[in-house]
């Protein structure tokens, strides 16, 4: 969605809604549909309860005329009061809790709401944003119809969004995706009933907001299908087939020249059929027999008004419209639809068919959020209010996602943690040191309230403090000198630098990786003034070269804090004194600054050593890192050991196509339907984690496989195949378990799309663990 756009979005909008306002002001209409107090509402069947949500469809639509239809295919849905209808408002957002957005209205008895840290920073529990959600719905404060979360991969270190994503790796990327749709939909509420609708945006392969010039808007993605198979595609497929939700939403951006909306390869044959979105084309809800809960696909904020204006695709707006509602869209974000719909029927591009096969996915999709069930305070849920928003659980489940995800960079001579009786006066500096707004990054709300670093430290010492630079983008080297003096005061010396909104967001990638400004100097000068220990604290979505600090002496620690959320001085005051064990690892790879010499738009993740182009990501980069994927340091000392793994995976020659891959290496096509095979292969690992170190330690494991023939074939050099979170008391030893499926975890997308395997010897590794894992074919 796009604050650049949000403009003529808003204009359009204004206009539109005037035309409508005579429908939102209806003295004595209950803010929800089918009040049950109204005897006349009760007739409708659409309101009737005890009805199949199919049959209330139908009944909804039959009942509209085609004006009332097209109205209803934008976000901002008109009112219908003769049916007793309110007006909703699809647009919701909660990236990382209840965010402002056209839905959500905060004030009142909802000042506020619980504000997560950003996604990059932590792949938490999100069940609690969808409790805020319904209790702001319960009060007309909030529709149920949240478009989050954002699981595009993020490619390129540049890009302003890759704050909002989990990170670089699909797998990570995939499971994140599933926890968040359940978390937030909660299917667990028995037959096809929604506790908040999520949505997985932005389909696909979109991070390029504006480099240089080139806007999402215009960008046409030249993607493989090897990379589209094994890397931008994935998390949305796990959304879809794993975590059943109810919303997927296509991008600004073209993929190999067809604007995504309008693409029906994508939307229907991929996502509808091949995934089977709930309400696959074969099998639509409207089968009264059988009844299939129903999602929706929706597009990007004035997707299609932007593809109209900036691509030759369609040569009229009738064009666009047939080409969205044929490919398989079902709502526009923005008014387009409700302009050019009837003169797209008029012209005979389209049908009213076509309108109501778009009704049934959104309607289906409101009645099981309960919106046709008269007063939600009366439904699952009802209970929900301003006491269950900024609870004190889910302030501290907050606080406990930013504690999780920082990752603890360099800990030279074991600086950190401070000793708490040695450490009395410690002095903040940095533009990022009464960090408060910075500390939400985008697509955030009003939090309940702020912890800033300085407040963080305040509980554990005299803290003295020095801004070191005017704001974040730190033109001038002025306020150095006096951030020098304040520094050699004290018995510490905790400097908080990095990015904000201003070097990358939406519609904003950075052409530097260096941090901005006179930082750089500030981080110097201080840190040789320093007479303690002297740290690094750096806020950012995307990875930052701090190459001058890892091989500086005098900063001897470094913390990456992405953007903390409501909570994240504490939790930063609370690694840095030893009261948590900071066990996050990176989900990114932190490239140098020389990784700005290639363009941004070169989609390929596979390296091209004939044209010098390195790759992208840890699976494929093949230039050096300023830290690694997967970083992370912890207080204690870890060592892992493959305790249960199989020692070799047999494949029947039967289940596989054989084929030679890049010369006479020996490959297997995997027959994506023979789950039969990739189940019986399916093994479990067992590994050992033991801290020998003095405090417990709780921090994610991670598993890679690596290939025999890295780089052939496209090949990775390694992936992730599995990760588990363990807890271990100082001096103990656990066990972790990470099932691999073989088809899943040790193969990657052949030039075609479809998965292989390499016959050979994979390797299997954690820590500095190696596990030898011969894939065999058997006849
Ligand atoms: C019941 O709902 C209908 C349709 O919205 C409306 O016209 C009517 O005034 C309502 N009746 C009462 C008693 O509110
Ligand atoms: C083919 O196999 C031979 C013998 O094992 C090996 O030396 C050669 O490198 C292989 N060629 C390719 C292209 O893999
Ligand atoms: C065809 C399909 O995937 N149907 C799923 C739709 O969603 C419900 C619950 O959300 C699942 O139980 C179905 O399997």
């Amino acid at each position: 969605m796009a604050k650049a756009s949000f403009c003529s979005h808003w204009i359009l909008l204004l206009l539109l809604e005037v035309a409508l306002l005579t429908h939102q002001v209806v003295a004595g209409q209950a803010p929800y549909a089918c009040d049950q107090r109204n005897a006349t509402l009760l007739q409708f069947g659409f309101c009737n309860t005890r009805l199949p949500t199919s049959t209330r469809v139908e009944d909804l639509i039959s009942r509209m005329t085609l004006q009332e239809k097209i109205i209803q295919l934008v976000n901002n849905a008109a009112g219908i009061p003769r049916l007793g209808l309110p007006r909703y408002e699809w647009w919701q957002e909660a990236l990382h809790g209840v965010a402002v957005s056209p839905g959500v209205k905060f004030g009142g008895k909802f000042p506020g709401a619980t504000s997560f840290p950003m996604p990059i920073l932590t792949a938490a529990s999100f069940d609690a944003v969808s409790t805020e959600a319904r209790a702001m719905h319960n009060y007309q404060r909030a529709g149920l119809t949240y478009w989050s979360p954002n699981v595009n991969i993020y490619r390129d270190p540049r890009w302003g969004r890759g704050q909002e994503t989990p990170g670089e790796d699909p797998l990570l990327s995939s499971k994140y995706a599933t926890f968040y749709v359940r978390g937030l939909q909660d299917t667990n509420l028995g037959g096809d009933k929604l506790k908040v609708s999520a949505c997985c945006k932005h389909m696909t392969a979109y991070d390029v907001d504006n480099w240089k010039g080139t806007t999402r808007f215009k960008f046409n993605a030249i993607v493989t299908q090897q990379d589209l198979s094994d890397t931008y595609n994935p998390p949305f497929q796990s959304c879809v087939e794993d975590a059943k939700v109810s919303s997927v939403m296509c991008s600004y951006n073209r993929v190999n020249g067809v604007p995504t909306c309008a693409d029906y390869n994508l939307l229907s044959a991929t996502v509808r059929s091949s995934w089977n979105l709930n309400g696959s084309i074969l099998l639509t809800c409207e089968v009264l027999l059988l009844y299939l809960p129903c999602s929706y696909i929706v597009s990007d904020c004035d997707s299609l008004q932007t593809f109209f204006d900036n691509t030759n695709y369609a040569k009229t707006a009738e064009d666009v419209v047939a080409d969205a509602l044929l490919a398989g869209l079902n709502l526009d974000c923005g008014p387009f639809l409700a302009i050019h719909t009837q003169s797209a029927i008029t012209n005979g591009k389209i049908t009213e068919a076509n309108v109501n096969q778009a009704l049934r996915y959104l309607y289906n999709v409101q009645m099981r959020l309960g919106l046709y069930d008269g007063n939600p305070r009366s439904q699952p849920y009802g209970n929900l209010g301003p006491q269950s928003v900024c609870t004190g659980e889910n302030q501290q489940l907050a606080l406990d996602a930013a504690k999780e995800g920082i990752v603890l960079l360099k800990n030279n001579g074991n600086v950190l943690p401070f000793s708490k009786s040695n450490i009395r006066t410690v002095a903040a500096i940095g533009p990022h040191a009464k960090a408060t707004r910075a500390m939400i990054g985008n697509y955030q709300g009003i939090p309940c309230k702020y912890t800033t670093p300085h407040d963080g430290l305040s509980a554990y010492a005299r803290v003295v403090y020095s801004a070191g630079c005017s704001d974040v983008a730190c033109y001038s080297d002025s306020l150095i000198g006096s951030a020098v003096s304040t520094a050699s005061q004290a018995d510490a010396v905790v400097l908080f630098v990095g990015l904000d909104l201003n070097q990358e967001a939406e519609g904003k990638d950075r052409t530097s990786l260096l941090l901005p400004g006179k930082q750089q100097e500030l981080v110097t000068e201080v840190t040789k003034a320093a007479k303690g220990p002297a740290v690094l604290v750096i806020f950012s979505g995307g990875s930052v070269d701090v190459s001058f600090a890892k091989y500086n002496n005098k900063v001897q620690g470094i913390l990456w804090a992405g953007y903390p959320g409501e909570a994240g001085g504490a939790a930063i005051a609370q690694v840095l004194f030893g009261d948590h064990n900071p066990g996050g690892r990176l989900p990114v790879t932190w490239y140098p600054e020389s990784f700005t010499g290639i363009t941004m738009l070169d989609m390929n993740m596979r390296p091209d050593a004939s044209r010098g182009y390195p790759g992208r990501t840890y699976r494929f980069y093949t230039g050096q890192s300023v830290y690694n994927f997967g970083y992370g340091k912890t207080y204690s000392k870890l060592s892992h050991k493959f305790k249960e793994a199989p020692l070799s995976l047999g494949f029947p020659e039967a289940a596989a196509v054989k084929r030679s891959c890049d010369g006479n290496l020996t490959c297997f096509h995997l027959n994506a339907h023979d789950e039969i095979t990739c189940s019986t292969l399916t093994s479990k690992v067992r590994i050992l984690v033991h801290n020998k170190g003095d405090r417990p330690s709780n921090r994610a494991v991670l598993l890679y496989s690596s290939p025999p023939n890295a780089g052939r074939d496209g090949a990775p050099i390694r992936q992730l195949a599995g990760f588990g979170k363990v807890s271990v008391a100082p001096g103990a030893v656990e066990n972790v378990e990470i099932e691999i499926d073989p088809c899943k975890h040790l193969s990657h997308a052949g030039a075609n799309g479809v998965r292989i395997l390499h016959g050979g010897i994979h390797t299997l590794a954690v820590g500095n663990a190696r596990h030898p894992l011969p894939i065999l074919l058997q006849s």
